[in-house]
């Protein structure tokens, strides 16, 4: 299997810690921001991920990981729940968790990848959410970042209770939530640790399969 991602991405992280908690071998396609020629060949698309095994091509994040639900390993949806709280993290959580992460990962990507690259960042976020929305999110960092602390204090409660986001076993809940994790850390290094937040990111999976932190 091949996934393509960007590497801050929060939806391509999920699945690439899913893929390693079922074991399963694939290869790492990164798409520079500005290079999408084989994106768009591959999926019809300019987003990512994207998960091509054989001449099978799937996209969107949540039936990627249904459909690695059917690759074997442990089941990650054996909790009912589990998959209803995938999606308060991929969109819900994400909303909020996304405009606190934005202005670092604009910047990141112009460090990383050049001005075109940052440019073009901006044109799409701003092309969705209004002209200058980056800057005013850039603003508001502080009020983004208690709104996001606030939002998993729920989540903080139940892993501090039975060691999991839902149920007694590491599901595509986890996943999800340390998804956007990984994207808050590749925005804005530091501040999952500082704010003591860690515990959700599945330290122990990353330590263990060498998956990029968070
Ligand atoms: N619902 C989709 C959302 C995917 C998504 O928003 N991907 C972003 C990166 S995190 C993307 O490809 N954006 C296009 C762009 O930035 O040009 C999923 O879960 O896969």
């Amino acid at each position: 299997m091949r996934l393509l991602q960007f590497s801050y991405s929060p939806f391509a992280a999920k699945v690439r810690y899913c893929l390693a908690l079922k074991q399963l071998d694939y290869e790492l396609v990164e798409i520079p921001y500005t290079q999408r020629a084989e994106l768009v060949k591959v999926s019809g698309g300019i987003g990512v991920p994207v998960l091509v095994d054989g001449a099978t091509v799937v996209t969107d994040s949540p039936r990627i990981t249904a459909y690695l639900e059917t690759k074997g390993g442990p089941s990650l949806r054996a909790h009912p729940l589990a998959t209803v709280l995938e999606q308060w993290a991929d969109n819900w959580f994400e909303e909020t968790a996304f405009r606190l992460a934005c202005p670092g990962l604009e910047d990141r990507i112009g460090n990383e990848q050049g001005e075109e690259a940052r440019l073009m960042f901006r044109l799409v976020k701003e092309r969705r959410y209004g002209a200058g929305c980056i800057a005013a999110w850039r603003a508001d960092q502080s009020k983004y970042a208690e709104e996001t602390k606030a939002m998993l204090e729920p989540i903080v409660k139940a892993v501090q209770a039975s060691g999991f986001v839902v149920g007694d076993s590491v599901s595509v809940a986890d996943a999800a939530v340390a998804g956007q994790l990984h994207m808050i850390e590749s925005a804005l290094p530091g501040w999952v640790e500082a704010n003591g937040l860690l515990s959700l990111s599945l330290r122990a999976l990353r330590e263990s399969v060498g998956v990029r932190a968070p």
